[in-house]
Protein backbone atom coordinates (compact mmCIF):
# COMPACT_ATOMS: atom_id res chain seq x y z
CA UNK A 1 0.00 0.00 0.00
CA UNK A 2 1.00 3.44 -1.10
CA UNK A 3 1.83 5.98 2.30
CA UNK A 4 1.58 9.29 1.80
CA UNK A 5 2.43 12.16 4.23
CA UNK A 6 0.10 15.51 3.71
CA UNK A 7 0.94 18.98 5.86
CA UNK A 8 0.53 22.44 4.67
CA UNK A 9 1.50 25.72 5.97
CA UNK A 10 -1.92 27.47 6.14
CA UNK A 11 -2.51 25.46 9.35
CA UNK A 12 -4.43 22.02 9.95
CA UNK A 13 -8.17 23.39 9.33
CA UNK A 14 -7.28 25.54 5.88
CA UNK A 15 -9.35 23.99 3.05
CA UNK A 16 -6.66 23.79 1.02
CA UNK A 17 -5.34 20.82 3.21
CA UNK A 18 -8.60 19.07 3.11
CA UNK A 19 -8.74 18.98 -0.51
CA UNK A 20 -5.28 17.51 -1.17
CA UNK A 21 -6.10 14.93 1.64
CA UNK A 22 -9.23 13.60 -0.25
CA UNK A 23 -7.19 13.62 -4.00
CA UNK A 24 -4.09 11.73 -1.95
CA UNK A 25 -6.37 9.42 -0.64
CA UNK A 26 -7.29 8.08 -4.25
CA UNK A 27 -3.43 6.98 -4.53
CA UNK A 28 -2.72 5.36 -1.19
CA UNK A 29 -3.08 5.61 2.69
CA UNK A 30 -3.16 9.23 4.24
CA UNK A 31 -1.14 10.19 7.72
CA UNK A 32 -1.94 14.32 7.91
CA UNK A 33 0.02 16.26 10.19
CA UNK A 34 -0.22 20.14 10.13
CA UNK A 35 0.87 23.28 11.99
CA UNK A 36 -2.17 24.14 14.48
CA UNK A 37 -2.26 27.78 13.38
CA UNK A 38 -1.12 29.63 9.94
CA UNK A 39 2.74 29.33 9.26
CA UNK A 40 2.76 31.16 5.83
CA UNK A 41 5.73 32.93 4.62
CA UNK A 42 7.93 31.65 8.26
CA UNK A 43 10.44 29.87 5.72
CA UNK A 44 12.05 26.83 6.56
CA UNK A 45 11.98 27.20 10.25
CA UNK A 46 13.31 24.77 12.98
CA UNK A 47 11.77 24.68 16.26
CA UNK A 48 15.15 23.77 18.34
CA UNK A 49 15.21 24.40 22.17
CA UNK A 50 11.74 24.77 22.83
CA UNK A 51 8.76 22.19 23.68
CA UNK A 52 6.63 21.53 20.26
CA UNK A 53 2.66 20.78 21.41
CA UNK A 54 1.21 17.65 19.10
CA UNK A 55 -2.43 16.97 19.69
CA UNK A 56 -5.08 14.77 17.88
CA UNK A 57 -7.88 16.74 16.17
CA UNK A 58 -10.31 16.04 13.06
CA UNK A 59 -10.52 17.91 9.96
CA UNK A 60 -13.98 19.04 8.49
CA UNK A 61 -14.86 15.32 7.17
CA UNK A 62 -13.59 13.71 10.30
CA UNK A 63 -10.45 12.67 8.78
CA UNK A 64 -7.82 12.30 12.26
CA UNK A 65 -4.52 14.62 11.75
CA UNK A 66 -1.81 15.21 13.63
CA UNK A 67 -2.05 19.08 15.37
CA UNK A 68 1.12 20.84 15.60
CA UNK A 69 2.28 23.82 17.71
CA UNK A 70 5.17 24.54 15.06
CA UNK A 71 6.06 25.44 11.75
CA UNK A 72 5.92 23.20 8.55
CA UNK A 73 9.35 21.73 8.48
CA UNK A 74 9.30 20.77 12.32
CA UNK A 75 5.75 18.63 11.55
CA UNK A 76 7.96 16.82 8.57
CA UNK A 77 11.05 16.55 11.29
CA UNK A 78 8.71 14.94 13.59
CA UNK A 79 7.09 12.73 11.50
CA UNK A 80 10.39 11.69 10.40
CA UNK A 81 11.91 11.25 14.01
CA UNK A 82 9.39 8.83 14.79
CA UNK A 83 5.78 10.50 15.40
CA UNK A 84 4.70 8.88 12.15
CA UNK A 85 5.83 5.57 10.11
CA UNK A 86 8.35 7.01 8.49
CA UNK A 87 9.81 7.15 5.40
CA UNK A 88 6.22 7.12 3.47
CA UNK A 89 6.27 6.76 -0.56
CA UNK A 90 5.85 10.85 -0.82
CA UNK A 91 5.24 13.95 1.53
CA UNK A 92 2.70 16.54 -0.28
CA UNK A 93 2.84 19.93 1.10
CA UNK A 94 -0.42 22.22 0.44
CA UNK A 95 -2.73 23.12 -1.39
CA UNK A 96 -1.68 26.12 -0.58
CA UNK A 97 -3.81 29.67 -0.58
CA UNK A 98 -1.81 31.63 -3.08
CA UNK A 99 1.42 30.93 -5.50
CA UNK A 100 5.00 29.87 -4.30
CA UNK A 101 7.10 30.83 -7.37
CA UNK A 102 10.44 33.15 -7.91
CA UNK A 103 11.94 33.68 -5.12
CA UNK A 104 8.57 33.15 -2.81
CA UNK A 105 10.13 29.71 -1.89
CA UNK A 106 12.25 31.01 0.19
CA UNK A 107 9.95 32.55 2.59
CA UNK A 108 7.27 29.34 2.00
CA UNK A 109 6.20 27.04 4.77
CA UNK A 110 4.46 25.18 1.55
CA UNK A 111 8.02 24.67 -0.09
CA UNK A 112 10.07 24.04 2.72
CA UNK A 113 8.20 21.13 4.30
CA UNK A 114 8.60 19.64 1.66
CA UNK A 115 12.49 20.48 1.63
CA UNK A 116 12.74 19.13 5.29
CA UNK A 117 10.84 15.46 3.82
CA UNK A 118 14.20 15.41 0.95
CA UNK A 119 16.90 16.36 3.43
CA UNK A 120 15.02 13.46 5.58
CA UNK A 121 15.53 10.97 2.61
CA UNK A 122 12.09 11.57 1.16
CA UNK A 123 10.29 12.44 -2.23
CA UNK A 124 8.06 15.56 -1.98
CA UNK A 125 5.73 17.49 -3.99
CA UNK A 126 4.64 21.26 -3.15
CA UNK A 127 1.15 22.53 -4.29
CA UNK A 128 0.11 25.45 -4.54
CA UNK A 129 -2.61 27.61 -5.83
CA UNK A 130 -2.50 30.87 -7.20
CA UNK A 131 -5.72 33.29 -5.77
CA UNK A 132 -5.70 35.89 -8.34
CA UNK A 133 -8.44 38.02 -6.49
CA UNK A 134 -9.06 38.05 -3.27
CA UNK A 135 -12.60 38.47 -3.04
CA UNK A 136 -13.37 35.32 -4.91
CA UNK A 137 -13.79 32.29 -3.59
CA UNK A 138 -11.52 29.67 -3.49
CA UNK A 139 -12.07 26.38 -5.45
CA UNK A 140 -9.41 24.15 -5.08
CA UNK A 141 -10.60 21.26 -7.21
CA UNK A 142 -8.53 21.81 -9.76
CA UNK A 143 -5.72 22.01 -8.19
CA UNK A 144 -6.30 18.82 -6.17
CA UNK A 145 -7.16 17.15 -9.85
CA UNK A 146 -3.50 18.34 -11.37
CA UNK A 147 -1.74 17.68 -7.56
CA UNK A 148 -2.91 14.20 -8.28
CA UNK A 149 -1.47 13.61 -11.60
CA UNK A 150 1.55 14.88 -10.62
CA UNK A 151 2.02 12.68 -7.72
CA UNK A 152 0.43 9.34 -9.13
CA UNK A 153 3.94 10.21 -11.71
CA UNK A 154 5.87 10.39 -9.10
CA UNK A 155 5.47 7.20 -7.26
CA UNK A 156 6.05 5.44 -10.31
CA UNK A 157 8.93 7.40 -11.61
CA UNK A 158 11.01 8.67 -8.20
CA UNK A 159 12.68 11.77 -7.88
CA UNK A 160 16.57 12.06 -7.06
CA UNK A 161 17.92 12.59 -3.88
CA UNK A 162 17.77 15.62 -2.17
CA UNK A 163 15.26 17.45 -4.76
CA UNK A 164 11.65 17.49 -4.89
CA UNK A 165 8.94 19.15 -7.04
CA UNK A 166 7.02 22.82 -6.36
CA UNK A 167 3.77 22.74 -8.45
CA UNK A 168 1.83 26.11 -8.80
CA UNK A 169 -2.01 25.85 -10.06
CA UNK A 170 -3.77 28.48 -11.70
CA UNK A 171 -6.92 29.81 -10.29
CA UNK A 172 -9.05 28.32 -13.54
CA UNK A 173 -11.75 25.90 -14.08
CA UNK A 174 -9.71 23.94 -16.34
CA UNK A 175 -5.79 24.30 -17.19
CA UNK A 176 -4.01 24.61 -20.28
CA UNK A 177 -1.91 21.71 -19.64
CA UNK A 178 1.25 21.71 -17.69
CA UNK A 179 4.78 23.27 -18.65
CA UNK A 180 8.17 21.80 -16.73
CA UNK A 181 9.36 25.07 -15.62
CA UNK A 182 12.52 27.22 -14.19
CA UNK A 183 12.54 29.61 -11.14
CA UNK A 184 11.22 32.64 -12.37
CA UNK A 185 11.85 36.41 -10.98
CA UNK A 186 9.82 37.99 -8.67
CA UNK A 187 9.65 41.61 -8.04
CA UNK A 188 8.38 42.53 -4.55
CA UNK A 189 7.20 45.80 -4.19
CA UNK A 190 6.84 46.33 -0.69
CA UNK A 191 6.12 49.24 1.45
CA UNK A 192 6.94 49.81 5.11
CA UNK A 193 3.77 51.11 6.85
CA UNK A 194 4.67 53.11 10.00
CA UNK A 195 2.49 53.78 13.34
CA UNK A 196 5.08 55.10 16.11
CA UNK A 197 7.18 51.94 16.60
CA UNK A 198 5.01 49.65 15.28
CA UNK A 199 6.22 48.78 12.21
CA UNK A 200 4.77 46.74 8.94
CA UNK A 201 5.75 45.24 5.82
CA UNK A 202 2.94 45.45 3.45
CA UNK A 203 3.02 44.58 -0.49
CA UNK A 204 0.19 45.18 -3.42
CA UNK A 205 -1.13 41.59 -4.62
CA UNK A 206 -0.39 40.06 -7.10
CA UNK A 207 3.46 41.44 -6.94
CA UNK A 208 5.12 42.14 -10.29
CA UNK A 209 7.65 39.63 -12.52
CA UNK A 210 9.68 39.33 -14.95
CA UNK A 211 7.46 37.83 -17.74
CA UNK A 212 10.10 35.44 -19.11
CA UNK A 213 8.52 32.12 -21.41
CA UNK A 214 9.75 28.72 -19.68
CA UNK A 215 9.10 30.47 -16.11
CA UNK A 216 7.34 29.40 -13.13
CA UNK A 217 5.68 32.53 -13.54
CA UNK A 218 4.96 32.96 -16.88
CA UNK A 219 2.99 29.44 -16.62
CA UNK A 220 0.73 30.12 -14.17
CA UNK A 221 -0.12 33.39 -15.65
CA UNK A 222 -0.69 32.26 -19.37
CA UNK A 223 -3.21 29.42 -17.52
CA UNK A 224 -0.89 26.71 -17.07
CA UNK A 225 0.19 25.00 -14.33
CA UNK A 226 3.84 25.05 -13.63
CA UNK A 227 6.32 22.26 -12.43
CA UNK A 228 9.53 23.11 -11.49
CA UNK A 229 12.42 20.85 -9.79
CA UNK A 230 13.88 22.39 -6.99
CA UNK A 231 17.20 21.07 -5.74
CA UNK A 232 18.42 21.53 -2.21
CA UNK A 233 22.33 22.05 -3.42
CA UNK A 234 21.89 25.93 -3.69
CA UNK A 235 25.52 26.46 -4.90
CA UNK A 236 26.01 29.18 -7.66
CA UNK A 237 27.80 26.80 -10.02
CA UNK A 238 28.45 29.22 -12.72
CA UNK A 239 29.84 31.89 -10.17
CA UNK A 240 32.04 28.83 -8.84
CA UNK A 241 34.26 29.23 -11.86
CA UNK A 242 34.39 32.48 -12.14
CA UNK A 243 35.16 32.75 -8.92
CA UNK A 244 38.45 31.31 -9.83
CA UNK A 245 39.60 34.40 -11.18
CA UNK A 246 39.35 36.33 -8.36
CA UNK A 247 42.16 34.95 -7.09
CA UNK A 248 40.72 35.24 -3.25
CA UNK A 249 43.97 34.59 -1.58
CA UNK A 250 43.72 34.15 2.72
MN1 LIG B 1 0.39 29.53 3.12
Amino acid sequence: MVKIIVTNDDGIQAPGILALVKAMRELGEVDVIAPMLNQSATGHKKSLFTDIPVGEVSLADGTRALSVGGSPADCIALAALGVLTWPPDVVVSGINRGPNMGQDITYSGTVTAALEAAINGTQAVAVSFNRRDANQPDDYAEAARVAASVVARVLERKLPPLTILNLNVPNVERVKGIRLTRQGIRIYQDELARDGNLYRIVGPEPSGYTDEEGTDLWAVHNGYASLTPIHLDLTAHRLLADLAAWDITV
